[in-house]
């Protein structure tokens, strides 16, 4: 029985501890090939193979610091669809994933292009993941979550897949589960005229919004990033959140404006740190702590994934949190 955090059963012989509810999240997760070498795609002469999501790289991260989640999500009866399966469960992250013989698991490939940008290809037009469907949803599971956590790539990928994603929005909002939002606007899967009118739907429903300064932008209209992220608080959200990257991050709630000022780190990797960022805010945030402690420990999050390559590998757990204490080239014995 899943109750919410820090509940206690009381039984005539002892105090039970009670497993905490979990995140819940739905998405989809691809097969990652990311060339190691710097430079063009074609000249690569090998790809590793790894898995990337954005929805299950908060699962993982959400679950390293210590709370337990549910990925929802469709693979390929294939081997890359093994692979994801296997890697989020092998995190210690619950998968109810629909093994779909239709179609296959989505791919994402990584090209580091120059030292300074990478670049991000996807196959994934009719993937499995893509078939994300209504009856995908375990309305139990959603209603004994501590949080659903959703993005703006489900809604991007088909038809019934924005219809999951609406579908699951109504179950949390009807038993009042907080609603977590990341726009996570992805240019090459649908147009910014599609994305804007859903994006700014689906903040109406979320209790808090993660956005970057670019698809705040978008979904607001307003260039300037306080006054942007007012006007999103203003569509419901009881918390805004801007993740500025290396410019550190901006949270709205409850009308108070709170600065988070980066952690410094060498960055390798700032695909999925914004997912960490978000999975360290939620981590906080369903323990019921203040916003400004959300954004601290989700800014060390972000700050470990991006030093680390890999969508989520470099997420942290709570008692690695304090590195970020270490300066560079140190070493602990
Ligand atoms: O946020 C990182 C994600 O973008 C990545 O892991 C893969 O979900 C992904 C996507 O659609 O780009």
């Amino acid at each position: 029985m899943f109750l919410p955090l820090g509940l206690f059963i009381v039984t005539a012989e002892a105090v039970m501890p009670c497993v905490p509810s979990p995140l819940v999240t739905i998405g989809e997760t691809l097969a990652l090939l990311t060339s190691p070498s710097t430079g063009p795609l074609r000249h690569a002469r090998f790809l590793t193979v790894g898995i990337a999501g954005a929805e299950s790289n908060v699962a993982i991260g959400f679950h390293r610091l210590g709370l337990p989640a549910l990925w929802i999500g469709r693979v390929g009866e294939d081997e890359f669809g093994k692979k994801v399966v296997n890697t989020i469960r092998g995190e210690g992250v619950s998968v109810d994933a629909k093994i779909d013989s239709g179609a296959v698991t989505g791919i994402m490939i990584k090209e580091q292009r120059t030292a300074d940008v990478m670049r991000v290809f996807y196959y994934r037009q009719g993937s499995a993941g893509s078939r994300l469907s209504v009856a995908d949803i375990d309305e139990q599971a959603l209603r004994q979550a501590s949080v659903l956590h959703i993005t703006g790539i489900t809604p991007a990928l088909s038809e019934s897949a924005r219809a999951c994603v609406f579908s699951a929005l109504e179950v949390a909002r009807d038993v009042g589960v907080p609603i977590s939002l990341d726009y996570n606007y992805r240019r090459q899967l649908w147009s910014p005229d599609e994305a804007t009118p859903v994006l700014r739907d689906l903040t109406k429903w979320a209790t808090l919004v993660f956005t970057g300064t670019d698809e705040g932008r978008l979904v607001a209209g307003n260039t300037d990033v306080e006054a942007f992220a007012v006007q999103l608080s203003s569509l419901g959200p009881q918390h805004v959140v801007v993740k500025r990257g290396a410019e550190g991050s901006i949270g709205i709630s409850g009308g108070e404006t709170i600065y988070q000022a980066p952690f410094p780190v060498n960055a390798l990797d700032t695909v999925g740190a914004g997912d960490a960022f978000v999975a360290g805010y939620l981590s906080q945030f369903v323990r019921g702590r203040k916003p400004a402690e959300c954004l601290r420990v989700g800014s060390m999050a972000g700050a470990f994934s991006a030093s680390v390559v890999g969508d989520w590998e470099g997420l942290p757990e709570a008692d690695e949190l304090a590195l970020l204490e270490y300066g560079a080239g140190e070493v602990i014995r």
